[in-house]
């Protein structure tokens, strides 16, 4: 249904575990096409509560207090305030922006569990669960380890195998044993509460029927999940973290996170709109829309909604839920673990006032309908061409030109040619198809559009060419006509600023300071008359720099550091060789030698002449580590030598031995050096 038919929009953006930093991914996933999607709506005068926040609870946070040697209570602490900032530094504008962890919140979740609870929604159902004895609790699949049905490994989790790829349950796994103490975990019987989706499956879905328009991507996925048949879902879990079930006989059993989580939605908006806080979830005419990623569909498509059919007094589900798909980097699936990822807080730092160029590159590269990928010289190449040689190009031109001729205001219309009427009629018939994009959720097509805005500008400079008409006009002393087209092309500045508000808030911002122009109403844009002749403008410079190839490269080259880092961590060391008795070993003659003298073997690249002292004798040894060792430093270190190997003839030179060395993870040799007090000539067994 249109929004037109609403009084208010409710829209929400995922509430993101507090459990790490954000990356371009959350960005271009969820809460940029959100807050495109809320400005835009504002913009045209409409009735907005834009909410988020953390989800504190879950296994995600106590893993990660567990990881950090900390309290889920710290690693929440932390990570809030972190995504915070970063959310408000890209200016992703939240009307609020809180936390599961507060007591609002814990109440209002218990409120609505009570109230399924009472109207005889849940089924109770007893079922054996892993027990870890040791640490005297119930284990959540991720605390379960074991060896991998599928592919062998034998770190795989009680809910997935990291290696392969596969989905498991705990009962899956080969001597499966506690994250939490290492110990073979029982299975034990348990009471949770389930809500019974295959009973509400006929009402779901009549209510996702009521939905074609909904993404295909997302339709898809719902549309399996309800074919294959939905089944009860636990909405408690045996946990310590987290929110109390409120019943007399829940002893040690919390909420189900993706129970309290999207009960987030509803405990912000109170805590934003006080006690007008019902209207936003209970009225008919308010309309719904969640921004999430294509991983929480079926709990904002089925669950969530389910939730609040249960609970009777709610909005039965979203009108809209508009999930994209996932942006990857690089060739890679963005990864936390693997830091395979573009922070943001890491971002800000290295480019300090280009929050725009991000939106932008990820808004027109946005995985919308597929998984998309970031790439650092695509970003390199938007700003360049487009941000800089489109639409910067336009507004610096227009402004420019009008102030070395005209002064700072804007110029005098004459009359109106051919070209300036057609060039007005075009600019009048943006926002509406703009507007049509963003309404149906398409945002790398409106910002196509807001580009053919900036062209449409280029194109009417180039045709009118308003420099040569100031030759001409001022030799004919008569300057109407370019002052009439810069007049129109600051005409269109301005109803740039209002259309690149959504995308580009900062620009939009500093454009507006330039044309001393404070509209953003959406009506407004398109209009031939948004600044009166002599209206004040005033030059503050370009609205985009262009990036040069070094600051690209080093972005580039962080990431195939951090490949290879991670290359070296998961190296697998080589295979053992064939099994030898002690007579072959006690054969080596190894013993410990210092380095007296060290000099490069003259033409030979890998070579070091090698002078030891080997307790028994001072002998040559020629070892292949020039490109690891340089000879000054060698000298004085103690080395172990194997000292019977028959002598080798090398580069005219003879070798009485060979110094035994270790691999690092770089590849790099190193020494094999003793400890202290070990003397020359000492025997290594
Ligand atoms: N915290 C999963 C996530 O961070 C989950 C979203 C909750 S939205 C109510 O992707
Ligand atoms: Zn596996």
């Amino acid at each position: 249904m249109s929004e037109t038919n609403f009084a208010r929009t409710t829209v929400t953006a995922a509430l993101i575990y507090a459990n790490g930093p954000i990356h371009i991914g959350h960005l271009a996933g969820c809460y940029i096409p959100a807050d495109i999607y809320v400005r835009y709506l504002r913009a045209k005068g409409h009735d907005v509560a834009f909410i988020s926040g953390t989800d504190e609870h879950g296994v995600p946070i106590t893993i990660r207090a567990q990881k950090e040697g900390t309290t889920p209570q710290e690693v929440v602490d932390k990570y809030y305030v972190q995504i915070r900032d970063s959310f408000r530094d890209f200016g992703i504008s939240f009307d609020i922006y809180s936390r599961t962890s507060k007591p609002e919140h814990h109440e209002m979740s218990q409120d609505i569990f009570r109230q399924i609870y009472d109207k005889g929604g849940f089924v109770e159902e007893v079922t054996e669960q892993y027990f870890d004895e040791k640490a005297g609790q119930f284990l959540a699949d991720r605390y379960i380890i074991g060896t991998c049905p599928i592919c062998g490994n034998e770190n795989a989790y009680g809910d997935q195998c990291e290696r392969c790829g596969s989905t498991l349950s705990p009962t899956e796994l080969i001597h499966p044993r506690s994250a939490l103490s290492g110990e073979k975990p029982v299975m034990k019987p348990t009471k949770n509460w389930y809500l019974p989706l295959d009973q509400l499956q006929p009402q779901l879905q009549a209510y996702v029927d009521t939905h074609p328009e909904w993404k295909t991507n997302v339709a898809g996925q719902v549309r399996s999940w309800l074919t294959e048949g939905l089944k009860p879902r636990a909405m408690t879990r045996d946990l310590d973290w987290g929110i109390k079930v409120p019943l007399p006989d829940a002893e040690g059993k919390v909420l189900y996170v993706w129970f309290d989580a999207p009960i987030g939605y509803i405990t912000f908006t109170k805590e934003l709109k006080g006690d007008g806080w019902e209207g936003w979830w209970k009225a008919k005419d308010t309309r719904l829309v969640h921004f999430i990623g294509k991983d929480n569909i079926v709990f904002h498509c089925l669950i969530f909604p389910a939730m609040l059919m249960a609970d009777g007094r709610f909005i039965p589900g979203a009108d809209n839920v508009p999930a994209n798909e996932f942006m990857n980097l690089e060739g890679d699936k963005i990864s936390t673990s693997r830091n395979w990822a573009v922070w943001l807080h890491e971002y800000l730092e290295q480019f300090p006032g280009k929050q725009d160029v991000l939106r932008y590159a990820l808004t027109a590269n946005g995985p919308e309908t597929k998984d998309s990928e970031f790439t650092w010289k695509d970003f390199q190449t938007r700003n360049n061409s487009e941000l800089v040689g489109i639409l910067g190009n336009f507004i610096n031109r227009a402004i420019v030109l009008t102030e070395k001729n005209f002064g700072t205001a804007v110029p005098k219309r004459g009359i109106l040619t051919e070209i300036d009427q057609s060039f007005l009629t075009d600019l009048a018939a943006f926002p509406a198809k703009l507007g049509e994009s963003l309404d149906n959720f398409r945002f790398r097509e409106g910002l196509a559009l807001l580009m053919d805005v900036a062209r449409l500008g280029n194109k009417y400079l180039a045709e009118t060419e308003p420099w040569k008409a100031l030759k001409t006009d001022r030799a004919a002393n008569r300057p109407e006509r370019a002052a009439t087209v810069l007049n129109l092309a600051l005409q269109l500045s301005a109803t740039l600023s209002i259309l690149a508000e959504p995308f580009l808030p900062f620009s939009a911002e500093k454009l507006r300071g330039m044309l001393n122009f404070n509209e953003k109403n959406w009506a407004k844009a398109g209009h031939p008359d948004l600044l009166p002749e002599g209206h004040p403008i005033e030059n503050q410079g370009l609205l985009f720099q262009k990036l040069e190839d070094d600051v690209i490269d080093a972005q580039v080259q962080k990431l195939l550091d951090t490949k290879k880092m991670n290359e070296l961590a998961t190296k697998a060391p080589a295979p053992q060789k064939e099994i030898i008795g002690y007579d072959d070993f006690a054969k080596l003659d190894l013993r410990i030698a210092t380095i007296v003298a060290a000099e490069v073997v003259p033409k030979s690249k890998k070579l070091l002449k090698l002078t030891l002292d080997t307790g028994l004798d001072t002998r040559t040894v020629l070892s292949g580590i020039a490109e690891h060792v340089s000879p000054e430093t060698v000298i004085g270190k103690q080395v172990t030598l194997l000292a019977n190997l028959a002598p080798r003839p090398m580069m005219g030179l003879e070798s009485q031995g060979m110094i035994l060395m270790a691999e690092d993870r770089d590849g790099k040799l190193q020494f094999l050096q003793p400890g202290e007090g070990v003397w020359n000539g000492g025997t290594v067994s």
